[in-house]
Order: structure tokens, then C-alpha cells, then sequence
């Protein structure tokens, strides 16, 4: 097997970043409702991220915005007119369905996909599946254009599948890999077959014996298995787990929000899974057979980690990255060291004999206003160097693409936002001119990146 190595491809915050209340079950969503937004500062806290991964050494790359307004949206509703009337009636009739067409919630590239190393697929290549996102309305009309811009960017099929989305119906409802974990041995490289956690809240078959009783569950025991059978995973290596339902109706709507994995290491809470001691211990068995060597899981008790603190805080939605010094780095918001449990915690996870020895705690509010911590903003991608030659190289994170993105942000993006801003006419145009010079920064055709439909 050919090494790989681990990219994330973080969203490029868009320019119509706002609080529009939008996500039943995400309560800093519902928490921020109707206040305004900084496009601003959350593209370049967004850009301040990606280049403290790429300068420590972490393979690092962009997935560029969808473009808002969606139009089609809200002429498929028989909203009908000029742009501006569009715009206007949405707003009067209802303004949920204006901001819906409006919505940046494509940011968390987290959501785009479900993502396979070549490593891990009987043919060899490596496989997305993007997510129908179906469970939310502003999110389900993100999937045709996540599919083009995959597609343009790991464009050659001999090395890459890009699976368009689910049928976007509730018994395969789909949110990508924040539902999904891989595991495997440590190393800055890796040349392994890993291991797959899929973890879901419902299922249409009725496999489940208990379901959250107040948030919607949003990812489907259905959805994970054809993923699973698409991207042509070993089953034995492959696990589907049904995620706690308490912790669901805590207000943990994907799985990253309560457990994050990496290689030799699973950072989880007590409340994570159901079933959880058994599950555990048979991964643990799983993962010490395949690779001869003992899996991290570090667990925190709900007495240490209170639910409520672990969503507030976000410490499960770090990222864990292993460093070419060896060494591991979780990349946390900055509300876990605001958060006196969650802090604590860390300083337990740096002393317990796992790969975990630094922290570094990152300011994410914008995104984090709105459910999204540093796990959500990134899609892990681990190539091998034939793979990373193949794919579009005008998203790989260069110094001077940072350099030229945030010149890009400075010159187009409003400071201030507030949803009702949304059906100022101007703002279309603002956006326009901002995908036009985007276009040209990461050198992908303007067809495929402003939807003008
Ligand atoms: O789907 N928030 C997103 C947050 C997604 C976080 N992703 C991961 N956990 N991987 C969601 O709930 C809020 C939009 C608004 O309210 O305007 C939103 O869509």
C-alpha cells in the first residue's frame, strides 16, 4: 500500500455569514438567533486556523463557498420576479426562506462528504460520497454544488470517486463526515487499511431500540451503510454505531460534537454511543489485531463533563493532528479554556500516556456562534503524493494564497450583517464581484464557481 499523508480542506467562510436561527437541535444556532454577524472576521478567523495547521506542517487545503443567493431556491417555492423582487417578497412572506437561500452553512466542509483514503476501497481509489445534508432545509439545497466543486477539484477518475449525494429522503438522511471516524496507526504517514466508525441516530429499519425524545436525529443508520458499500470498505473493518440519544437531545446534533478520533487515539464522552463499554472494548480488540499496537481511547465521565459544558465548550469538536515531529496537536476553540470543566479535562489528556502532548486554543466565535467549532470547519482528505499531484493544486494553502485570500476577505466582505441586511439587492452584486476574484485566486472556472441560477 502506497503511504498517505492527512489534508484538511477547510471551508472558505463565505461573505453572507449570518444568524438566522436556522438549525432545531444546534443550540448556538437557536442561541444567536437574529443577531448580526461579522462575514469579516469569521472568514479570516477561518483563514487565522488554517494557517496555524499549515505552519505545523499539517497538509492543508480550501474548499471555496457556495454562492448565495440561491435563486432557484426560491423560484422552486414560486417566489417569481427581478432578483430584487425576489429578495423583497421572501422577506415579507417569510424571512426563514430568505435567509435559507442566503445561508454560508456550506463553510462546514465537515458536512460536504464522506471521505475514503485509497488505502481503505477494494478498487484502490479514493472515494467521496457528499452529504444530502437532508434534515435541514438551508443545508439539504447545499449538495448539486458541493458535488461540482468536488468534482472540479479531484477531478481524475482513475484515482478518485466523487459519489454524488443520498436520495434525499429522511430514511437516508446523510451530514458527511461528521459522522464518521477512521482510526488506524500513528505516523505522519500511513500505509494501512484504517478502521471505520460510522455513527448514526436513526434508523428506518427500527434497529434502534431507543431515539432522542426532543432534536431530530440527522443521520441515518441507511445512509452510513451505503456509504460504507460505496466506497467498498472491508467489512470487517468497518463499525455502525448508534450515537447516545440523551446526548442528541443535549443539543449534540452530529457525532463530532461528542467524540473525535485520529490514528491511535479516541476522544470521547461517557454519553457518546449506546452501548458504549461493549463497543468499545470490541474496537479496542479490533484495532489491536489489525495494527499491533494499543488504541488511545481517553473517556470523560459526566461527572468530570457535564453534557452541557461539553457542548458549550466544544472540546470534542477539537481537531487532533499528528505533526511530523511525531507528536500530536489538539486544535481547540477558545471556549474551552473559558470553560473551567472543559479545561480541566485537557489538562488531563495532555498528561495521560497518549500521543496528545500540546494544545493549541483557537478564537472560532463566528463559526462557533453558529454550532461550528474547528472539526466542523475541516474534511479530512489523506492522500498519496501520485493523489495530491491529481487534484486541483489551486486549493492547496500556500502562504501566498493565505496572503492573497486575505486581501480578497479585507476588500469584499461586509464587517457587520444582520439578517435582515439579506434582502438589501447590493449585496448580490457584492457577492458576485467576490466570486469573480475568487475564481481567478484559486484558478477554478467561474462556471463552476458562481451558480447564478
Ligand atoms: O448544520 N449550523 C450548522 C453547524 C454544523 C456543524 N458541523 C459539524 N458539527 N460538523 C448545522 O447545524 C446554523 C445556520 C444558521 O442558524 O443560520 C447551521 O447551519
Amino acid at each position: 500500500m502506497q503511504p498517505t499523508r492527512e489534508f484538511n480542506f477547510d471551508g472558505l467562510i463565505g461573505p453572507t455569514h449570518n444568524f438566522a436561527g436556522l438549525s432545531y437541535g444546534n443550540i448556538a444556532s437557536t442561541k444567536h438567533h437574529n443577531q448580526s454577524s461579522s462575514p469579516k472576521q469569521a472568514a479570516l478567523q477561518g483563514l487565522g486556523k488554517m494557517k496555524t495547521l499549515a505552519e505545523l506542517g499539517i497538509g492543508q487545503a480550501i474548499l471555496p463557498p457556495l454562492f448565495r443567493p440561491r435563486f432557484a431556491f426560491l423560484r422552486q417555492l414560486g417566489f417569481s420576479g427581478s432578483p430584487a423582487q425576489l429578495l423583497d417578497a421572501a422577506w415579507k412572506q417569510n424571512p426563514a426562506l430568505l435567509a435559507t437561500c442566503y445561508s454560508a452553512s456550506n463553510m462546514w466542509t465537515a458536512n460536504a462528504a464522506t471521505v475514503s483514503p485509497s488505502n481503505d476501497s477494494a478498487d484502490n481509489r479514493l472515494h467521496l460520497t457528499v452529504a444530502n445534508l437532508s434534515s435541514t432545509l438551508h443545508r439539504s439545497i447545499e449538495h448539486p454544488s458541493t458535488w461540482r466543486n468536488l468534482d472540479a477539484i479531484f477531478s481524475a477518475p482513475e484515482h478518485f470517486a466523487v459519489h454524488p449525494a443520498l436520495p434525499s429522503q429522511s430514511g437516508f438522511s446523510d451530514e458527511g463526515a461528521a459522522n464518521h471516524t477512521r482510526l488506524g496507526p500513528i505516523g505522519f504517514q500511513d500505509n494501512h487499511a484504517g478502521l471505520q466508525i460510522f455513527v448514526y441516530g436513526a434508523d428506518r429499519l427500527d434497529r434502534v431500540s431507543v431515539s432522542p425524545t426532543q432534536f431530530p436525529a440527522r443521520q441515518t443508520r441507511l445512509a452510513s451503510e451505503s456509504v460504507a458499500r460505496k466506497h467498498q470498505l472491508q467489512p470487517s473493518r468497518t463499525f455502525f454505531w448508534q450515537q447516545n440519544p440523551q446526548a442528541i437531545d443535549a443539543g449534540v446534533f452530529h457525532n463530532d460534537v461528542i467524540s473525535v478520533g485520529h490514528q491511535n487515539v479516541l476522544l470521547c464522552h461517557e454519553m457518546s454511543f449506546v452501548d458504549q463499554p461493549k463497543k468499545l472494548s470490541q474496537l479496542r480488540i479490533a484495532f489491536e489485531s489489525a495494527f499491533d499496537q494499543p488504541l488511545h481511547v481517553v473517556e470523560f465521565s459526566a461527572d468530570e463533563f457535564p453534557l452541557p459544558d461539553a457542548v458549550a465548550s466544544y472540546l470534542f469538536n477539537s481537531q487532533i493532528v499528528s505533526r511530523p515531529d511525531g507528536g500530536m496537536t489538539l486544535i481547540c476553540p477558545i471556549e474551552c479554556q473559558e470553560n473551567s470543566s472543559a479545561h480541566k479535562c485537557i489538562l488531563r489528556l495532555v498528561d495521560a500516556p497518549n500521543p496528545i502532548d500540546q494544545v493549541k486554543f483557537l478564537d472560532l466565535r463566528q463559526s462557533m456562534n453558529n454550532g461550528g467549532g474547528p472539526a466542523c470547519l475541516r474534511l479530512r482528505v489523506a492522500m498519496t503524493d501520485s493523489e495530491l499531484a491529481k487534484i486541483h493544486q489551486g486549493v492547496i494553502f500556500t502562504d501566498s494564497l493565505y496572503e492573497q485570500l486575505t486581501q480578497w476577505v479585507q476588500a469584499h466582505y461586509r464587517d457587520e450583517l444582520h439578517p435582515d441586511d439579506l434582502r438589501d439587492p447590493g449585496l448580490v452584486d457584492e457577492v458576485k464581484e467576490a466570486f469573480t476574484d475568487l475564481s481567478t485566486i484559486l484558478k477554478l472556472p467561474a462556471e463552476v464557481l458562481l451558480d447564478l441560477s
